[in-house]
């Protein structure tokens, strides 16, 4: 019995250990996407139209859509719906290969934008 409560105690512990390691890694992911070099990966859905309309990134990149509306977006990439984005919300998109991509906003098809991935 005794030894039994110890390993629960023992198991307890890890799991805490775990919670503050995945908590100490997502910290360090936020700090990183505010970092100035990824500044250029950001489209900003403002005015019911991208900014800037014309975005050049590498193979590779993650490009951050975020919803500066008062109103919902939704992108529509390289053939991928994205997830609808409410005021506020951001979603992102990985740039897999070099090429030139048109994307719209599926709610506002008259929202254009276009990504040059080197
Ligand atoms: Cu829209």
């Amino acid at each position: 019995m005794r030894s039994g409560r110890l390993k629960s105690i023992g198991l307890v512990a890890l799991v805490m250990l775990a919670l503050v390691v995945a908590a100490g890694c997502s910290a360090g992911g936020e700090s990183a996407d505010n970092a100035p070099g990824s500044v250029g990966t950001t489209v900003t859905e403002s005015g019911l139209a991208f900014s800037p309309a014309t975005l050049e990134v590498s193979a590779g990149d993650t490009v951050t859509f975020v919803n500066e509306d008062s109103v919902d977006h939704q992108v529509l990439i390289g053939g991928v719906t994205l997830t609808r984005q409410a005021p506020g919300e951001s979603v992102t998109w990985t740039a897999e290969s070099a090429g030139t991509i048109d994307y719209i906003c599926t709610l506002h098809p008259s929202m254009r934008g276009r990504l040059v991935v080197k």
